[in-house]
Order: C-alpha cells, then sequence, then structure tokens
C-alpha cells in the first residue's frame, strides 16, 4: 500500500474514495480530470487485486503523486467492502469530506465541487439523476429500467424521500460515517448505497440531492451481476420490513 507518512492530525479535507475493478484504461484520465477540477483533493483508489493491472497503475500514480493513495484488497470482495474499508482509512487520517466516485467516468470529475458545495449545508450530497435536471447519457434501455425499478421498488420498501437512492457519487461530510456502524453493514454490492441512505436517514443527517448527468462507461465492462440484483432484492424487503415493523410498534406504544 502506498501510503504518505501523515497522521490523525492531517489537515487535507476532502478525500475521493474510487473502488477499482478491471478499470486500467479509465483510472489515469478520470484522476487527471479531477485534480483539475479539485486540485488539493485526496484520492484512495480501492482495488480488488484487479487482474488487468488496476493496481499497478494505481501504484505508480501514487508514487508520482502524494495526494494519490492505494489501498490493495486480495479479492473482488464488493463495492460495499471496498467502501467501508476506505472510508475506514480516510477516517484514521483526519479528513472532513468523503466523496464516493466511479472510476469508469460516468461521475464527471468536474461536478465534484457542486457536490461538495452542497455538502456544506447538509449531511450527505447525492449525486441524483432522477431530480430535475439530471439525466442519464447512452445507457442502455436494461440499465435504465433496472435503475428507476430499483429506486420505486426502494423508495415504496423504506419510504424514504430520495430519488436517487443508488446513486454512486456522493459527499458523506465526517460526523456522518463516525456516527454510522460501519461494522454493522453487511452489504457486499451496490445496496451499499441503499443501505447508506437509510442509515444516513435514520441517523437524523440532512440529505440534499444534486442533479447530475451520469455518462455510460465507454471502455471495459460493468460489473452489474445477477447476484448484485438480487442480494439488493432481498435485502431492501428485509430492511422495508423492519421499518414498517418498528412503526407498527410505535403505534401501538410498545
Ligand atoms: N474494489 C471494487 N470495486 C468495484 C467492485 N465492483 C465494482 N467496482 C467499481 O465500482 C465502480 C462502479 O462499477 P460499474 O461496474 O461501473 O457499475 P455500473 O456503473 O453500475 O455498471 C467502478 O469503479 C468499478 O470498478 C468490487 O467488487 N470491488
Ligand atoms: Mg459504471
Amino acid at each position: 500500500m502506498a501510503q504518505a507518512p501523515r497522521g490523525a492530525e492531517t489537515t487535507e479535507p476532502v478525500l475521493v474514495v474510487v473502488p477499482t475493478y478491471n478499470e486500467r484504461d479509465n483510472l489515469g484520465p478520470v484522476l487527471d480530470r479531477l485534480h483539475k477540477a479539485l486540485p488539493d483533493a485526496h484520492v484512495l483508489v480501492v482495488d480488488d487485486g484487479s487482474p488487468d493491472g488496476t493496481g499497478e497503475l494505481a501504484d505508480e500514480r501514487a508514487a508520482a503523486d502524494e495526494r494519490v493513495h492505494v489501498l490493495h484488497r486480495t479479492a473482488k470482495a464488493g463495492l460495499g467492502k471496498a467502501y467501508i474499508a476506505g472510508f475506514r482509512w480516510g477516517l484514521s487520517r483526519g479528513y472532513a469530506s468523503f466523496v464516493e466516485m466511479d472510476a469508469d467516468g460516468s461521475h464527471a470529475p468536474e461536478d465534484l465541487p457542486r457536490l461538495l458545495d452542497a455538502a456544506g449545508d447538509a449531511d450527505l450530497s447525492i449525486g441524483s439523476r432522477y431530480v430535475p435536471g439530471g439525466s442519464t447519457v447512452n445507457w442502455p434501455l436494461r440499465r435504465q429500467l433496472l435503475s428507476r425499478g430499483a429506486n420505486l421498488y426502494s423508495r415504496f420498501a423504506l419510504g424514504l424521500k430520495v430519488s436517487d437512492m443508488t446513486a454512486g457519487y456522493r459527499v458523506y461530510r465526517r460526523p456522518v460515517l463516525e456516527k454510522l456502524e460501519l461494522d454493522e453493514i453487511a452489504s457486499h454490492g451496490y445496496c451499499f448505497q441503499i443501505d447508506l441512505t437509510r442509515r444516513t436517514a435514520d441517523a437524523g443527517f440532512d440529505i440534499v440531492e444534486v442533479p447530475i448527468t451520469f455518462t455510460d462507461r465507454e471502455i471495459g465492462q460493468s460489473k452489474m451481476s445477477g447476484s448484485i440484483m438480487r442480494e439488493a432484492f432481498f435485502r431492501v424487503a428485509e430492511w422495508g420490513a423492519q421499518r414498517r415493523l418498528a412503526q407498527l410498534r410505535q403505534l401501538l406504544g410498545r
């Protein structure tokens, strides 16, 4: 792991956590764009042992640029686990804001200043495709339907007023991640985003949505899979049932 000698006293406020699995051709341009948009931001690439050499490329970038760090994990263990490891890394180093951003260019780094601004007035700012002004570009109909369906289903099951609960472009302010019990988060795949949204809302934090344009990747393969979809479907049903039960108990006064 490439790491600069810095400890909890670090004052650099923004850490952009970028999970990667086989993103060798995407990572370099995204890091360049990010540092053009936000020269002071630090980046933590969390690579799950990508066979295509993404981790090695990240090491090269880290060796040449003290703003870039790398966390190497041994096997592909899912987006959720990668983010938790990245958040822990950053929490122990004193960052004030934690950004989630994909490595494949779908999340425009140029939008990040707007997301960070919005996070100044809230605890979680979500780059949203489904508020006025937000959109998706070049996404196959199948993915559009899946994403819309997942959001409708989650909103119905959980009763939260968030338009894009599955969004993966976000800014968490430090107190949110300090308060959430990261140990308890078992979500492996993309339902991690829904899980963190509901936990953030339940803990009483403010959530804002900022419109973004999500552009489908031009290079490489999506890691979306049947098992990721199944995990989301069943976990959201479980969380929904828990919520309704808790509401019922409250109503009955016990
Ligand atoms: N470290 C890690 N990164 C992952 C994993 N699964 C997906 N990613 C990364 O998460 C981001 C989003 O994945 P992607 O396949 O583009 O999802 P899609 O945009 O929904 O099709 C990309 O940067 C991926 O490389 C994983 O298991 N581990
Ligand atoms: Mg993608």
